[in-house]
């Protein structure tokens, strides 16, 4: 076929726009709203024929959404993977149908590495490892029992930003993890477990530093932190992960100190490989990285606040 722009492409005489089904994991926090978002509107501008399922963060609604697409013939499928294993048997059915499925933001296990075309998400090892350093440069060789709130239990990323926070310490004797808990991506889970954190750390009086594998567990934390007279910002480090714009927020009042920016357009780059893929046969590489950035409060928060309020978070 003649070489067209966009997801146009000649089938006969009939010019069709591509349809593409997204299997999303929900709305648990403000990193993934704006996904959603910035997802619409990058379809829009591709002229794609867009269908959002929202799972509820339950793995069997997104194998449930998966089924459907297929069964719906689409012409591909959008993945955001909210555990890491489990997806083969439906994956197997996705590609009998001949139906490419792009990852969006989390991965599945490498076994899986046949059953998809492209991943497009961060280096979550490299996020953890960055805020680990960030802690240990900022901690200066003074002693920091940190508390640490975890990601959705079996997530790519959760895994992922635990093992590099720890890479980023490793060197660092005085920096230890004291107590470790899931949030599950939450800002109510994040208060609920940062609260017992505080209670079992003697009123928080021993803890040094909060590490949250997204900004929302954080400003979870920081609320449970001010409800118990603690100083999140400035008695009590924080670092975590999504760049969000309330984080920013509380950046600008003195009561967080460092985030590490997840871009939520995944999207974009994927539709992009899907269409190289359907018009022209390209094969796109089997990861697709976003980019990552240390913000701190020398950032001028207030200003990046104001850049990101309206993106959809
Ligand atoms: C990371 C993404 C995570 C975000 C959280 O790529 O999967 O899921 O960091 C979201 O905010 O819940």
């Amino acid at each position: 076929a003649s070489a067209v722009s966009g997801a146009l492409f000649s089938v006969g005489a009939q010019a069709a726009e591509l349809t593409i089904g997204f299997s999303q994991i929900g709305s648990e926090s403000g990193w993934r709203a704006a996904e959603t978002t910035v997802s619409k509107a990058e379809a829009k501008k591709r002229n794609i024929n867009f269908k959002i399922a929202d799972a509820q963060q339950k793995q069997e609604n997104q194998i449930k959404a998966i089924r459907s697409f297929v069964a719906q013939g689409v012409d591909a499928i959008f993945l955001a993977p909210v555990v890491a294993t489990g997806w083969d048997a439906v994956l197997k059915e996705a590609q009998e149908a001949k139906i490419p499925v792009v990852l969006l933001d989390r991965d599945i296990d490498p076994a899986g590495k046949n059953l998809y075309l492209t991943a497009v998400t961060s280096d979550s090892v490299h996020e953890g490892k960055v805020a680990g350093q960030w802690l240990v440069k900022t901690a200066g060789g003074k002693p920091c029992n940190v508390v640490e709130l975890q990601g959705t239990v079996g997530a790519s990323v959760a895994t992922n930003r635990k093992k590099g926070f720890e890479d980023g310490i490793a060197g660092a004797s005085n920096v230890k993890i004291v107590r470790s808990q899931t949030g599950d991506f939450t800002r109510a889970k994040g208060k609920e477990v940062m609260e017992s954190f505080i209670k079992a750390e003697g009123g928080g009086k021993t803890i040094c530093a909060v590490y949250a594998h997204n900004d929302d567990m954080m400003v979870g934390a920081i609320q449970a932190m001010k409800e118990a007279g603690l100083k999140p910002g400035t008695e009590i480090l924080t670092v975590s992960i999504d760049a969000v714009p309330d984080i920013f927020k509380a950046m600008a009042a003195g009561e967080a100190n460092a985030t590490v920016e997840l871009t939520p357009n995944m999207a974009g780059p994927a539709f992009d490989a899907v269409i190289a893929y359907k018009t022209k046969g390209t094969m796109p590489p089997k990861w697709i990285q976003t980019e990552s950035k240390l913000y701190t409060q020398a950032d001028n928060p207030m200003a990046v606040y104001e850049s990101k309020k309206d993106l959809g978070y």
